[in-house]
């Protein structure tokens, strides 16, 4: 029987040492296969599962979640994320979103700063608690707040499970390909993509064990947490994985939870106060520290702007 096109390309990659098709993803790919191009919701989720199992989760209960018509195959986030990845390498980022400083210019106008003041103020005993315990004014917090989620008012659209799930069950670049702008895949650029591809899918695969764990420590249900689309959750929006780096049971309650404005901004503060954040930090340092939250010159130079007009109303242009 002659193999589909598709499996052709990757048993051909097998046999090339540079572009190697491990045996697990072999398996996974074949599954995905046998099922694909029924509809996402019926995508076979067992590799994911026994992988899961094998890495110690239990597996009645990794069943059953799976299980959850709650559960879907969402491609797009990977999807997206690989083109942003073709674009970037070629130097396309900032003509692929020409619209970002002008978004990022919004939240400098009136209307927005003083909803940001009033949001400080509203909450100013948990912002003075993290200054004096990190060194991180208040404005700083509230400007990364705002710039992130709206001030809370936007947490996502994602369900942060299937987001991150299906990455994970996706490391092959042809099982996301029908999704994908096919005018990025050119010869010089598939081998960098399928190789971003494996990598972003492990990345996805280590953030969704942390989402579980972090959805048992904090006593929600993990396929109820919304997310953005590479599953940033909670009002910081924090990876999964800075739960346990970064997270601070501010208001001790036994359980860190990111879409509390107690334990999120606490955890913005120690997040910025370990990245390099001092008392006594300079202009320069500062915007390295913001760059390492989110790494964009334009987001940088926003979140300064914007804490300095919360701070002082200050003219703090942003850079051209
Ligand atoms: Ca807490």
């Amino acid at each position: 029987m002659t193999p589909h096109p598709i499996l052709s390309r990757c048993l051909r990659a097998r046999s090339r040492s540079a572009s190697p098709c491990s045996r697990h993803h072999l398996a996974m790919f074949l599954i995905f296969f046998l099922f694909y191009p029924a509809v996402a919701s019926a995508v076979e989720w067992s590799p994911l599962i026994s992988r899961l199992v094998a890495d110690g989760f239990d597996d009645q209960r990794i069943h059953r979640l799976f299980a959850s018509p709650e559960v879907k195959f969402e491609p797009d986030s990977m999807s997206k994320k690989i083109e942003a990845l073709i674009k970037k390498k070629d130097r396309r980022s900032v003509a692929s979103c020409p619209r970002c400083r002008e978004i990022y210019q919004s939240f400098l106008k009136p209307d927005v700063i003083n909803d940001a003041r009033a949001y400080a103020s509203e909450n100013k005993v948990i912002l003075d608690h993290i200054a004096s315990s990190y060194c991180v004014p208040g404005e700083v917090i509230v400007s990364i707040l705002l710039v992130e989620t709206r001030l809370g008012k936007n947490l996502g659209d994602k369900n942060a499970f299937n987001t991150l799930a299906s990455m994970a069950l996706t490391p092959e670049l042809d099982m996301i390909r029908p999704y994908l702008d096919s005018s990025l895949i050119k010869p010089r650029t598939e081998d960098f993509a399928r190789s971003r591809c494996r990598q972003k899918s492990n990345w996805a695969y280590n953030e969704l064990k942390s989402l579980i764990r972090y959805a048992d420590q904090s006593g929600v249900d993990p396929l109820r947490i919304p997310g953005s689309i590479y599953g940033a959750i909670g009002l910081c929006q924090f990876m999964p994985s800075n739960a346990t780096i970064y997270g601070v049971d501010a208001d001790q309650d036994g359980r860190i939870d990111f879409f509390s404005p107690s334990d999120a901004l606490h955890s913005i503060g120690n997040y910025l106060h370990k990245n390099g954040w001092t008392c006594r930090i300079g202009k320069k340092k500062q915007y390295q520290v913001i760059f390492a939250y989110n790494h964009s010159r334009l987001y940088a130079e926003t979140v300064l702007a914007v804490a300095g007009r919360i701070r002082n109303g200050g003219p703090l242009a942003m850079s051209r």
